[in-house]
C-alpha cells in the first residue's frame, strides 16, 4: 500500500478535520427528463463543443444509484460529501418548488446525516435552466434575483439539515469560460459579456447570502472559487507585470470583490466598452460576510508578456513547455503552488476559514483484472496533502479538504474521456470500482487522531 505520509500530529489527520469527496449534479446525475433543460443540455447538442460528442443524459445515473453511491462514499471513511443541486430539478419555470426533485435531495441529505457524513450543498454548479438563458442568462441582472429566490426556496426547505451551503461553484468558469471565451455553456464570446456575467454572478452570491443565513442559521455559508496562481515565465519586468495582470484578471477579479468589496485596481485597464454595469450598493452586497471561503486548486498558470497593453498583454505559456509533470488534462502538477497560493492569500486578505473544496487529477486509467492502479493519482494526492499540511503549519486556517472526484464523470467540454474519479466508472455497465487512490485515502483516513499540533 502506497501510504500518505502526513505526520500523525498534522491537523489533516485530526478527527475533526473535514475530509470529503465531491461531485456536481450535471456531471453525475443523468435522468434529464425529470428536470428542466439547462444550458449544458443545449451546449452538448452543438456539434464540436464536447470532444467525444457526449451529453449528460445518463452520466453516472446517480439519480437511480444514489443509495449505492452513499455506501461507496461511506466505505471510503470520509466525513463529508460535497455535491450540487440541479436548479431545474427542484424548481419549476414559474419559480415554484418541484416536490419530486426536492424529495431526491432531501432523501440524499437525510441518508448522509444518518451516516454522520456532512452535506456540503452547492446551489449552482454551472447548470443554469435554459429558460433563464433564453432571457439573457448571466448577462441579465434579473438572473441574480432569480438565483436569490431559488436559494431562498431551497434553504427554507432543507434548512439546517445541510452542514454547509455554497452559493456558486467557480464563478470564473461560469463567466469567463461560459461568456467570454465560449468554451463552456452557453458558449457566448466577448470580454464585455464575460465581465458582465462575472458581476451578475457575484451579485447573485451576495444577494443569496443573507437569505441563506436567515433560513439556515446553524449551517455554514460561503462560496467556492477556483484559483490557478499566475507565475511569471522569467524575472524580467514585463513578464512579472504580465503575471500580475493575469492574476488580477483570472483570480482576484472574483476574490477581491468577495473579500474586499472592490475589483482589483487594474479594473481601470479594462476598455470602457467592456466594463460591467455596476449599480450603487452592489459591491457591499457582494462583500457579504462569509463563514468559509472554498478554494478549488488543481494547477498554476505560467505567464509571459506579449508586448501589448493592458489585459491584452499577457499570455499563458502552454504547460507542456514548462512543466516537469502533466495530468491528462495537460495541467502542470505543482503542489508547491498550493502552499504558496495559500500563504500569499493569507497575506493579502483577511481570510475566513478555508476549505480546499476540490483538488485532484485526471489520468488515463486502465482497469486490469478488476483493479485500477492509478499510481500517478496516488502520488498527486500525497504531494498535495503534504503541500496543504505545510500551509497549515505556516498558520493558514484550513478546515477541510475535498478530493475531486468521488467517481469518474462528465468532464464538461472533455466529455467522458477525462477521468478524475477516486472510483472508476465503467460507462457501459455503470459499475463503480474504487481505484488504488481511493484505497490509499481510505487507509489514510483509518488513522485519524485526536492529537494536533
Ligand atoms: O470537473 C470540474 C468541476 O466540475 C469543477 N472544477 C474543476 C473540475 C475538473 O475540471
Amino acid at each position: 500500500m502506497n501510504k500518505i505520509d502526513i505526520p500523525s500530529t498534522s491537523r489533516i489527520r485530526h478527527r475533526d478535520f473535514i475530509f470529503g469527496v465531491a461531485t456536481a449534479a450535471f456531471q453525475i446525475e443523468g435522468d434529464v427528463n425529470n428536470r428542466l433543460p439547462c444550458i449544458w443540455d443545449t451546449f452538448c447538442r452543438i456539434p464540436g463543443k464536447i470532444s467525444d460528442h457526449s451529453n449528460g443524459h445518463i452520466a453516472c445515473n446517480h439519480i437511480e444509484y444514489w443509495q449505492q453511491d452513499i455506501e461507496l462514499i461511506s466505505s471510503l471513511g470520509v466525513n463529508a460529501y460535497r455535491f450540487s443541486i440541479s436548479w431545474g430539478r427542484v424548481m419549476t419555470a414559474s419559480g415554484q418548488i418541484n416536490p419530486q426533485g426536492l424529495a431526491f435531495y432531501r432523501q440524499l441529505i437525510d441518508a448522509l446525516n444518518r451516516k454522520g457524513i456532512k452535506a456540503f450543498v452547492t446551489l449552482y454548479h454551472w447548470d443554469l435552466p435554459q429558460y433563464l438563458e433564453d432571457k439573457g442568462g448571466w448577462l441579465n441582472r434579473e438572473t441574480a434575483y432569480h438565483f436569490r429566490d431559488y436559494a431562498d426556496a431551497i434553504s427554507r426547505e432543507l434548512g439546517d439539515s445541510v452542514y454547509a451551503y455554497t452559493t456558486l461553484n467557480e464563478p470564473f468558469c461560469s463567466a469567463h469560460l461560459g461568456y467570454e471565451t465560449g468554451v463552456h455553456a452557453p458558449g457566448k464570446i466577448g470580454q464585455a459579456h464575460g465581465r458582465q456575467a462575472a458581476h451578475h454572478l457575484l451579485l447573485a452570491h451576495g444577494l443569496a447570502m443573507p437569505v441563506l443565513r436567515k433560513n439556515a442559521p446553524n449551517s455554514q455559508h460561503g462560496i467556492v472559487v477556483n484559483i490557478a496562481p499566475c507565475d511569471p515565465l522569467t524575472q524580467f519586468t514585463d513578464d512579472i507585470r504580465a503575471a500580475k495582470l493575469a492574476d488580477d484578471y483570472l483570480n482576484h477579479w472574483y476574490i477581491s470583490p468577495l473579500l474586499k468589496g472592490t475589483y482589483p485596481d487594474s479594473f481601470s485597464q479594462l476598455p470602457s466598452n467592456a466594463r460591467p454595469h455596476i449599480e450603487d450598493g452592489d459591491m457591499a452586497i457582494i462583500q457579504a460576510p462569509l463563514d468559509y471561503f472554498g478554494i478549488n486548486y488543481y494547477t498554476r498558470n505560467v505567464v509571459c508578456s506579449n508586448g501589448r497593453r493592458g489585459f491584452e498583454g499577457f499570455e499563458i505559456v502552454p504547460p507542456k513547455k514548462v512543466a516537469m509533470s502533466l495530468t491528462a488534462m495537460g495541467w502542470e502538477v505543482t503542489p508547491i503552488s498550493l502552499t504558496k497560493m495559500l500563504l500569499t492569500l493569507a497575506m493579502e486578505y483577511d481570510l475566513p476559514p478555508i476549505y480546499i473544496t476540490e483538488n485532484g487529477a485526471a489520468y488515463d486509467d486502465q482497469i486490469i483484472d478488476d483493479e485500477i492502479n492509478d499510481m500517478q493519482r496516488v502520488e498527486y494526492y500525497k504531494q498535495h496533502l503534504s503541500a496543504l499540511d505545510r500551509a497549515i503549519n505556516a498558520g493558514v486556517n484550513v478546515q477541510g479538504y475535498f478530493a475531486w472526484s468521488l467517481m469518474d464523470n462528465f468532464e464538461w467540454a472533455e466529455g467522458y474521456q477525462k477521468r478524475f474519479g477516486l472510483c472508476y466508472v465503467d460507462y457501459t455497465t455503470l459499475v463503480r470500482t474504487p481505484k488504488r487512490s481511493a484505497l490509499t485515502i481510505k487507509h489514510f483516513l483509518e488513522q485519524k487522531t485526536d492529537a494536533i499540533r
